[in-house]
């Protein structure tokens, strides 16, 4: 046993068969995650996880040795699972793992690298869906049709925070028992708050109402919006979203003038629908600024999307300065 699910997981899905299936590659996942957490745990005992293997992915992000070992574990893992496809933000294309089996699954095995040597929270994202016939259009689909998504942050706990559509959970991997236990089981994310997360050195970069909404933060009590805004900015996914579930706030990777960077850092496959479907599960709203993350066509493995994800209000208030525009 590696996870011990709560009464509610899955409880949506009619289909026992299916959500077996769920619950099997749900616990192949955590059986991955556990090694990638041992390895994390280790640091800089296990050798040069944070250096540059020369390779870069799909996106021209250059790969660390803990990216490409992170794909490795969870391939293996996934290959013990009903699963047929696997796509992967560390590879080019789809992996056919056994075309034969009804699920297909997407994930970015290591987000966060940057934040690899730092002893700071990084994680291991993930998408499952029934798989098609055909192994691209299993990925190429709106993430409203997910059936599960969640991500695991590798800090001073590891954590695994999932949704398969009726509310999200979050479980604790117990280092005691080796287990993943239920810790909270219906997360809700505060409507309102004034902290936000973005890498305000692209404040050049950004587009027009994307900085006039930043400037008004910045002015605090004194400004337009009357209110002393706060910053925290993790630079991994992972925490910066686990933070927000637990007090609330506001996430920002918009697009930007930057070469490459029109559409944004995050991908939507791999990172921004994942995380959209737990924030919206959780009482939460994730757009690219106007639009609802999970009603976006996905065409290309490795799209780019600008995400804006967290509390109701300031989310709301980015979508309205956009229209203002
Ligand atoms: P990283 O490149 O370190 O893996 O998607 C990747 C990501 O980190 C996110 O986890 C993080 O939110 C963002 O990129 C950080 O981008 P910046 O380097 O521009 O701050």
């Amino acid at each position: 046993m590696t996870i011990n699910f709560s009464s509610n997981f899955a409880k949506n899905i009619q289909n026992d068969a299916k959500r077996n299936d769920i619950r099997e590659t749900v616990s192949a996942l955590c059986v991955a995650a556990k090694q990638i957490s041992h390895i994390c745990a280790r640091g800089p005992l296990e050798s040069g996880l944070g250096d540059t293997t020369g390779g870069a992915n799909s996106d021209g992000d250059a790969q660390k040795a803990l990216d490409v070992r992170s794909d490795e574990i969870v391939t293996a893992a996934l290959e013990t699972a009903p699963v047929a496809y696997y796509a992967s933000e560390e590879q080019d294309d789809v992996v056919t793992l056994d075309a034969r089996k009804p699920l297909a699954v997407a994930s970015d095995p290591l987000d966060g690298s940057s934040n690899i040597d730092t002893n700071v929270s990084i994680g291991t994202i993930f998408s499952i869906f029934t798989a098609n016939e055909d192994a691209l259009s299993s990925f190429l689909r709106a993430g409203s049709e997910q059936i599960c998504g969640g991500f695991f942050v590798y800090g001073p706990q590891t954590t695994l925070v999932i949704t398969a559509g009726d509310g999200t959970e979050t479980y604790v991997l117990d280092p005691d028992t080796g287990d993943f236990e239920l810790a909270i089981a219906n997360m809700k994310i505060t409507a309102a708050s004034t902290e936000y997360a973005i890498n305000a050195s692209n404040h050049h970069h950004w587009e027009p109402p994307v900085r006039a909404y930043m400037e008004d933060c910045l002015a605090g009590a004194d400004g337009p919006l009357g209110e002393k805004y706060n910053m925290r900015w993790v630079g991994s996914l992972v925490a910066d979203a686990n933070r927000i579930l637990s007090r609330g706030g506001l996430f920002m990777y918009p697009g930007d003038d930057r070469e490459g960077y029109q559409a944004g850092r995050l991908r939507i496959l791999y990172e921004a629908n994942p995380v959209a479907f737990v924030i919206e599960q959780a009482g939460g709203l994730a757009t690219d600024g106007t639009q609802r993350i999970m009603d976006l066509s996905v065409d290309s493995l490795h799209q780019r999307v600008p995400f804006v994800f967290g509390s109701k209000k300031p989310v709301q208030m980015v979508a309205d300065y956009h229209d203002e525009k």
